[in-house]
């Protein structure tokens, strides 16, 4: 696991490829695939995140592991909200927006829940991890 970018990306070809019956879990907890747009340029990303639902809406985590800046992906889904999100074999289009105060606390407390690691990511960095909330479109 020496390039982490090499295996996310591994992960979500496989995922793809396998219309989401392989590759959907990290250590034993489920992802899910987002499709966004590449604020740049304007191409799909695929990005693999940890699986954080509730009432048919999901949170999108931009941790990174707790790096000190945010992912690449977080300026495209400011860019761009509208995605499709792949759960299993499940694939919809959704809007995103970025969730701040009682709404973000209680997102986050459902992520933190699907993945403990997520506080850790926390202490590591002085950002606050920003947190997106996917609605259907
Ligand atoms: N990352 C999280 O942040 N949260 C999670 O919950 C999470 C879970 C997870 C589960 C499984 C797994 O395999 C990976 C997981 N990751 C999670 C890692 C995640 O998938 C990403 O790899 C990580 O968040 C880093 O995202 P990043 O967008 O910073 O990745 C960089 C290295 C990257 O790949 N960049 C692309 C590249 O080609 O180098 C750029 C892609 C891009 O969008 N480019 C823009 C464009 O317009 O096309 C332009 C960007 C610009 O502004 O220059």
């Amino acid at each position: 696991m020496s390039n982490p970018h090499a295996w996310a990306d591994d992960q979500a070809a496989l995922f793809e490829r396998t219309n989401g019956a392989e590759g959907s879990t990290l250590r034993g907890k489920p992802i899910v695939v987002v499709t966004t747009t590449g604020a740049k340029s304007g191409a799909p990303r695929l990005v693999p995140v940890m699986r954080v639902e509730h009432d048919g809406s999901y949170a999108v985590v931009a941790s990174k592991g707790g790096a000190p800046r945010h992912p690449v992906w977080y300026h495209n889904l400011v860019a761009h909200p509208r995605v499709q999100l792949q759960d299993g074999p499940t694939k919809r289009d959704y809007v995103a927006h970025e969730a701040s105060g009682a709404e973000r606390e209680e997102w986050w407390a459902r992520a933190v829940e699907a993945w403990p690691d997520y506080a850790a990511y926390q202490t590591r960095t002085e950002r606050l991890i920003p947190v997106f909330v996917l609605d259907p479109a």
